[in-house]
């Protein structure tokens, strides 16, 4: 608990005794704690009102044993390089520990209090199919809480039973605002929900197109995963015990589309932007921050590197980042007003530079077949359309392949993966073995991932083929290499470059 904070903490600047919850959050995982908590406490100092956040976990870990021991305050460092700075976040009143029955979390979803919920449940919380958006009806949550909505254990069942139980108690209007990044994550969740709903015939879905507004949102700060040495920096630094610490980077920013079902907390004076329409931003963000990241990922792993500011702190694999952003994601983006995208990509690259945000490779990689579509084949689907060349987008492609592959029983198991497609990778890997062509043609033929027309294109089969091919070979950077070479780009018919 902690009891008595350092002056060199910063404290929240109200009264937290007085305040009362507003909000829920679904996920208080570190970028939660990092981000949208953080904003929240901004606000409570800006303008105190009824905005006290209930954190719930449908999910490992318990909350109880952290934040709950500890009132849900807690404290956010943020680093940079040699730079340390702690501050208490008091915006979260309670939490909710659901992971065994959802009961305490609809609870408090169903509660009149609740005006707004945020989500961060990552890219695999929706239950949807990657390559389409749409619920996958397959999925065997879903399936569960088909054929018993009272007791749901996905994120859209529970969303859907709350929202029932809203429509039959008080019928208060909700703001259901997810923060993962997933494409258009407002229109994805409110399609799934709908999708749960819509053969129940109790005038639900009807209700829910009345009273639920369901924002899209691009959200964005580095925050890996909490360590211990974290929690050891603040014993050394500050000298409490905090077993809830999140250590997240300077750079924050939150853009929400403009579409409240009833009242929400004015984030928009304390740094988030209120916009009608976030597509721009989260195109922006996702194609060039997260493109980058997971391209970083999955060939640092590939050359033996573990952090990210490993990674980029490679003369090689920075340029070859580099030279992806500005040639092949950049002509994609669409313009955003007031931002120079290649100001964006240096940023970013600047960001990922940082050496005190320790994130780590396998973290980034992990579920990457829930990323890669919104990173890197939204890009390169749209430029193929445009007859542009994708030979460089497409390394970080054969990129989450192998790294998939070479964690496969057939390929050694070179390290452990969390991925909700490992399996089936690794069965195309036991079931073709070292022919390549044979394997990159079974895997983009997963359609839940790769759209049909991307996967029949060509030119994008060969080049995920000869770069897979480089990345399973003893020498995977010789291939990055090969990339960034001026000759490489007459060889792949890529408009003459300087490197
Ligand atoms: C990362 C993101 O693990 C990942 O997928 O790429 O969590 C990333 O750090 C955030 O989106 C940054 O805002």
């Amino acid at each position: 608990m902690i009891i008595r904070l350092p002056d060199s903490v910063q404290k929240p600047f109200y009264d937290r005794g007085a305040l009362a919850p507003g909000m829920a959050h679904i996920g208080v995982g570190a970028f939660h704690r990092c981000h949208q908590a953080e904003y929240t406490d901004d606000l409570l100092s800006l303008r105190f009102d009824r905005w006290g956040v209930v954190g719930i976990n449908i999910r490992p870990p318990l909350l109880s044993e952290t934040l709950g021991r500890q009132g849900g305050l807690y404290t956010r460092l943020v680093r940079e390089d040699n730079r340390v700075e702690a501050r208490a976040i008091g915006s979260m009143v309670s939490v909710v520990d659901s992971q065994d029955s959802a009961a305490p979390a609809l609870d408090v979803l169903a509660s009149a209090d609740i005006d707004v919920v945020t989500l961060t449940v990552t890219e695999k919380g929706y239950c949807h199919i990657p390559s389409s958006g749409a619920l996958d009806f397959d999925h065997s949550d879903i399936v569960h809480d088909l054929a018993n909505p009272l007791i749901p254990r996905s994120v859209p069942g529970i969303l859907a039973r709350a929202l029932e139980l809203r429509m039959t108690t008080h019928g208060h209007p909700v703001t259901l605002l997810s923060c993962d990044n997933i494409p258009t994550n407002g229109v994805i969740l409110a399609n799934v929900v709908q999708s749960m709903v819509e053969k129940r015939g109790n005038g639900l879905a009807d209700w829910i197109a009345a009273n639920v507004a369901f924002p899209s949102a691009m959200v964005d700060r580095i925050t890996p995963a909490t360590s211990q040495a974290d929690i050891e920096t603040v014993e050394q630094h500050f000298g409490y015990r905090d077993a809830a610490v999140v250590v997240g980077e300077p750079f924050r920013q939150w853009v929400i589309e403009q579409k409240f079902a009833s009242r929400v907390p004015r984030w928009d004076l304390v740094g988030a932007s209120f916009v009608d329409d976030v597509t721009p931003f989260e195109h922006l963000k996702m194609r060039v921050l997260n493109g980058a990241q997971t391209t970083l990922a999955t060939l640092g792993v590939l050359a033996g590197l573990e952090h990210t500011s490993d990674v980029i702190a490679d003369a090689l694999l920075a340029t070859f980042v580099r030279r992806m952003l500005l040639e092949e994601t950049l002509p994609t983006l669409m313009p955003v007003p007031g931002v120079s995208p290649e100001a964006y990509v240096e940023q970013s690259l600047g960001r990922l530079r940082n050496t005190a945000i320790r994130h780590r490779n396998h973290q980034i990689a992990t579920d990457g077949s829930q990323k890669i579509v919104q990173r890197l084949l939204n890009p390169i689907l749209d430029r193929l359309r445009r007859g542009d060349s994708i030979a460089l987008l497409s390394v970080p492609v054969a990129g989450w392949m192998a790294y998939l592959i070479l964690a496969s029983a057939r390929f050694g198991g070179r390290w452990p993966v969390s991925d909700p497609y490992a399996d089936k990778v690794a069965g195309i890997a036991d079931a073709t073995g070292d022919d390549t062509k044979a394997l990159a043609s079974a895997i983009l033929a997963i359609d839940t991932i790769f759209d049909p027309e991307l996967a029949a294109n060509r030119d994008f089969r060969a080049a995920v083929t000869g770069a897979l091919d480089g990345l399973l070979s003893a020498d995977p950077m010789g291939l990055v290499r090969h990339m960034v070479e001026p000759a490489a780009a007459t060889r792949l018919k890529l408009p003459a470059q300087s490197a």
